[in-house]
C-alpha cells in the first residue's frame, strides 16, 4: 500500500506566504521574490511529505489565491471584464479576478462545501470559449519530479468545476453550466495529455459535488464525462477522488467508468461508503485510495481501527492505498508548534503533519503487517484511551446538567405575542427603532493594547481601563447621534469566537493554528475538546459598564452556540449536537447573568446557521432540530419582557426560514442593503410574524449611504413589514470599518428613521 495526501496547507509554518503576496500587493515584495517564496514553500511541503513517509505527493495543490480561481485560469474562463488585466500582466490579472481593482469587480466568493474555506466562483456564459493553459500544473509537477519525488498532479473535476459555477453577469439566472461539458471536456483532455508528457503517472480529478444531492441529468453528465476522459488514448492514469461525504448514487457511476482508481472518503458519515462499495461488487481492477484520516479535524486517528476498514477494503479492489479523506488544507500545519496546550491534550491533536505521519504508519502496517507498526500501535491506544477516560472529556456535572434539559427548558415562558407586549411597555422604543448590530472599529489603538497586554508591556489593570476608555467613547457617541438601543461596541473582543473560547473550560484556543479562509486571510478555528462550563461570568463587566453610562438600553451582545461550533474544530467523540447543547447551556449562564445585572436587551448571533447546512437534504431536518434547540436553549432562560435578539450575515435565507421562525427571537437583524430588503419581501410573505431589521447600509463598502438613500431603503421595507415591527440598523457589525465614514453613516442612518416616523405619524 502506498500513502498519499491530496492537499496540504499553504501558507508555511509563519504564514510566510500570505506576507509575501500582502506584500507584492503594497509594491513591497517584487513578483520575483514572491515566486521564489512560493517555490520554497512547495519545496519544503514536498520534502515533509516525502520525509514523513509518503510514497506520492500532490502537485497543484499550491495557490496565490484559490484552487477554483487557479481552474478558471487552467480552462480559460476569464470572465470579459478581467480580460485587458490578464492579458497586461498573468500575476496582476490573476490578482483583480480574485480581489477585483479601483474600475472591475472580483470574482463573488463562496463557501466551499461545508469547510470554511472560499472559493471565487467561476462566471461562465453560453458563449464561454475555453481554452487550456496547463502551464501551472506542468510547471509545479516538474518542480517535484526534479526533487526526485512520485508526484500526482491534482485537478479540480470537470463536472464539480461547472457544478461550482454560475451565470456570468448579465446571462439567464435559469442558465445551467453543466451544458457547457461537452466543450470543457476537450480542453481537461489537452491538459491531461500535457502533463502526461511531462511526466505524470496518474492525475487526480477531484468531483466532491458528486457526494451532494444529483439529478440523474447530472449523473449522467458525470458518467459522459468519465466515459470521454478515461477513452482518451494519450493520457495518464486517472484517479476520480471525492471527499466531505458519501458518494451515495454517483458510486456506481464512477465505479463503472473506464478510469484507473477512485479516492473514497471512508470518515464519519461517508463511512457508508464501505457498504456501498461492497454492493456494488468493489472495485476489480481499480485502485482504491481509502481516506480513512480525517482530513478537516483536528483529532488522532483510531489506528486500529482504520486497519480493520483497510483490510476490509483489500478485498473491494485491485490495490488499496492510504490517504486522508480530504485536502489537508482545511487543518493546521503542526500540533508541535502548540507549546502553550497542556500536555495531557496534546497527545490528543493530530495536524497535517501529524496525519501524515499517521497515514505513513498505516500504509507501512497494511504493507508489511501490524508487527511493523506495534510501537506507533501501542502508543495510539494509550493516547486514545488517556482521551477517553479524561476528566476534561466528561465532567459529570456538565454531563448531568445535558440530560436532565427539557423540552420546556428550550421554550419561552410566554408566546411572541405577549412578550412583544410586555418589552413595550418595558423598553417604550419609539416606532422604527435604531440600533447597531453590535461591533464598532477595531482601531490601531485597541490592536496595539491587545498586543501590549501580551507582550507583557502592560498589565490587565491598564488594558481594562483603555477599553473602558473606548467603551466611553462609543456610549457618548450613541446617545449624541440618537440611536435608540445602544451597544457598548466589542473593543475586548478580535475574533468572537476565539474570545469566548478562551473563557470557557474545555475549549482551547491555539497560538499558530492558522487555516485559510480565503486568498491571504486565515482564522485560528478554536478546538472543542471537552465538556463545555463557564467558570464565570465572559461579557457582563463590559456590558454592565457601558450600561452604567447612559440612561438608553446597551443591548448584551453574545455568540450563538452553532456558530460557536461552526467557526470551531467539533469534538468527534459525541454527536455535534450533545456538544451544541453543552455550548448553548455555558450561554444560557451569561445570558441569565446579563438579565439579572440589569441588561434588557440581549442579542445571540447566528451568522453560520445557514452555513452547516449538511450536504445532503437527508441531513437537514435533524440538524435544524439540534441547531435551533440549541439556540433557544442558549435564550429562553429570560423574563418575558427581555428583548432577544439574533443576527446573521449573508442573504441565503430562503431555505431555512422556517427555522429562522423555531429560533423564537424576538427581533432579527439581516443583511439587506444589497439586495434592496429582498429578505425583508421573503420574510413578509413567509408569514414571519416578529420584529425584523432589515440592514439599511452595507458595511462591506467603504461607502457612507446618504439619510434619503437610507429612507428610501426603510420605506421600501415598511412594504413588506408593518412600522410597529421594522427596525432600523446597519446590514453587519462594524469593526472592519473606519471611524469617520461609521460616523457619517449613522448619523445618516438616524436622520432617515426620524424623518420615515415624522411621516408615519402625520395623518394621510
Ligand atoms: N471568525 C471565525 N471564523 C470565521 C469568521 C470569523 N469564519 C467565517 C468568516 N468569519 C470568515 N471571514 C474572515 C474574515 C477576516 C479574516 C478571516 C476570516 C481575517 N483574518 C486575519 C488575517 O488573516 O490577516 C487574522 C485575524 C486574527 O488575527 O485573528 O482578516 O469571524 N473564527
Ligand atoms: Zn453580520
Amino acid at each position: 500500500a502506498r500513502a498519499t495526501v491530496y492537499g496540504y496547507p499553504r501558507q508555511g509554518q509563519n504564514r510566510e506566504l500570505k506576507k509575501a503576496i500582502e506584500g507584492y500587493w503594497k509594491g513591497r515584495v517584487t513578483a520575483d521574490a514572491l515566486r521564489h517564496t512560493a517555490a520554497g514553500l512547495r519545496r519544503t511541503n514536498w520534502q515533509q511529505l516525502a520525509d514523513a513517509g509518503l510514497h506520492e505527493v500532490p502537485t497543484g495543490d499550491f495557490s496565490y489565491y484559490d484552487h477554483v480561481l487557479d481552474t478558471s485560469v487552467m480552462v480559460g474562463a476569464i470572465p470579459a471584464r478581467h480580460r485587458a488585466a490578464v492579458q497586461a500582466d498573468a500575476l496582476d490579472g490573476y490578482f483583480a479576478m480574485a480581489r477585483g481593482t479601483q474600475d472591475v469587480a472580483p470574482l463573488e466568493m463562496t463557501k466551499w462545501f461545508d469547510t470554511n474555506y472560499h472559493y471565487l466562483v467561476p462566471e461562465l456564459s453560453p458563449d464561454t470559449a475555453f481554452s487550456a493553459d496547463s502551464t501551472k500544473q506542468v510547471a509545479e509537477l516538474k518542480e517535484a519530479l526534479a526533487l526526485g519525488l512520485t508526484a500526482r498532479p491534482v485537478l479540480v473535476g470537470p463536472v464539480t468545476y461547472l457544478l461550482l459555477a454560475k451565470p456570468a453577469p448579465g446571462i439567464a439566472a435559469d442558465f445551467q453550466p453543466l451544458t457547457l461539458l461537452d466543450r470543457l471536456l476537450p480542453v481537461y483532455a489537452e491538459v491531461l495529455a500535457d502533463l502526461r508528457a511531462a511526466g505524470a503517472e496518474w492525475v487526480q480529478l477531484d468531483e466532491p459535488a458528486l457526494v451532494q444531492d444529483r439529478t440523474p441529468a447530472e449523473l449522467h453528465a458525470a458518467a459522459r464525462a468519465y466515459r470521454e476522459l478515461g477513452s482518451l488514448a494519450d493520457r495518464p492514469k486517472l484517479l476520480v477522488a471525492s471527499y466531505f461525504d458519501r458518494l451515495g448514487e454517483a458510486l456506481p457511476v464512477l465505479a463503472k467508468a473506464p478510469v484507473d482508481g477512485l479516492a473514497l472518503d471512508f470518515t464519519g458519515p461517508a463511512a457508508a461508503n464501505l457498504d456501498a462499495l461492497a454492493s456494488v461488487g468493489g472495485l476489480p481492477g481499480k485502485r482504491l485510495v481509502a481516506g480513512v484520516v480525517d482530513g478537516r479535524n483536528v483529532w488522532i486517528n483510531d489506528l486500529e481501527r482504520s486497519l480493520s476498514t483497510l483490510g476490509t477494503l483489500l478485498g473491494l479492489a485491485d490495490r488499496v492505498d492510504v490517504a486522508a479523506s480530504c485536502s489537508l488544507l482545511h487543518v493546521p500545519l503542526d500540533a508541535t508548534a502548540e507549546r502553550q496546550v497542556d500536555p495531557q491534550i496534546a497527545r490528543w491533536l493530530a495536524f497535517a503533519r501529524q496525519k501524515t505521519a499517521e497515514i505513513a504508519t498505516l500504509a507501512r502496517g497494511l504493507t508489511e503487517g501490524t508487527g511493523s507498526i506495534a510501537a506507533q500501535l501501542a502508543a495510539n491506544r494509550a493516547d486514545l484511551a488517556s482521551r477517553a477516560g479524561s476528566s476534561l472529556t466528561h465532567d459529570p456535572a456538565v454531563r448531568a446538567r445535558a440530560t436532565a434539559v427539557t423540552d420546556a427548558e428550550a421554550r419561552r415562558s410566554q408566546p411572541y405575542p405577549e412578550r412583544a407586549a410586555a418589552q413595550r411597555a418595558h423598553l417604550r422604543l419609539p416606532l422604527l427603532p435604531t440600533t447597531t448590530i453590535g461591533s464598532f472599529p477595531q482601531t490601531t489603538e485597541l490592536r496595539t493594547a491587545r498586543a501590549d497586554l501580551r507582550a507583557g508591556r502592560i498589565n490587565a489593570a491598564a488594558y481594562e481601563e483603555r477599553i473602558e476608555a473606548e467603551i466611553r467613547e462609543v456610549v457618548s457617541f450613541q446617545e449624541k447621534t440618537g440611536i435608540d438601543v445602544l451597544v457598548h461596541g466589542e473593543a475586548e473582543r478580535n475574533d468572537m469566537v476565539q474570545y469566548f473560547a478562551e473563557q470557557l473550560t474545555g475549549y482551547l484556543a491555539t497560538q499558530h493554528g492558522w487555516v485559510q479562509s480565503y486568498g491571504t486571510r486565515y482564522v485560528r478555528p478554536p478546538i472543542l475538546a471537552g465538556d463545555i462550563s463557564r467558570p464565570e461570568p465572559m461579557t457582563v463587566r463590559w456590558t454592565t459598564y457601558a450600561q452604567s453610562l447612559t440612561d438608553r438600553p446597551v443591548k448584551g451582545m453574545l455568540t450563538g452556540p452553532v456558530t460557536m461550533l461552526a467557526w470551531s474544530f467539533v469534538r468527534d467523540d459525541q454527536p455535534l449536537a450533545d456538544t451544541a447543547r453543552q455550548v448553548a447551556l455555558a450561554l444560557r449562564d451569561e445570558v441569565n447573568d446579563l438579565e439579572a445585572t440589569g441588561t434588557s436587551v440581549i442579542q445571540v448571533d447566528e451568522p453560520a446557521l445557514r452555513e452547516t447546512l449538511p450536504l445532503r437534504a437527508t441531513g437537514h431536518a435533524a440538524y435544524l432540530a439540534w441547531a435551533t434547540e440549541a439556540f433557544r436553549l442558549t435564550t429562553s432562560g429570560v423574563r418575558p419582557d427581555t428583548q432577544i435578539h439574533t443576527h446573521m450575515c449573508y442573504a441565503e435565507f430562503g431555505d431555512i426560514l422556517a427555522a429562522i421562525e423555531d429560533l423564537d427571537a424576538d427581533v432579527i437583524s439581516l443583511e439587506a442593503a444589497r439586495s434592496h430588503m429582498q429578505v425583508a419581501g421573503e420574510l413578509a410573505t413567509a408569514g414571519y410574524p416578529r420584529e425584523v431589521g432589515p440592514g439599511v447600509y452595507d458595511i462591506h463598502s467603504p461607502r457612507v449611504p446618504g439619510a434619503d438613500e437610507v429612507a428610501a431603503l426603510l420605506r421600501k421595507g415598511l412594504e413588506a413589514i408593518p412600522a410597529e415591527r421594522l427596525w432600523v440598523n446597519p446590514d453587519c457589525g462594524l469593526k472592519t470599518r473606519g471611524w469617520p465614514e461609521v460616523r457619517t453613516s449613522l448619523e445618516n442612518l438616524v436622520t432617515a428613521a426620524r424623518e420615515v416616523r415624522a411621516a408615519l405619524a402625520m395623518p394621510e
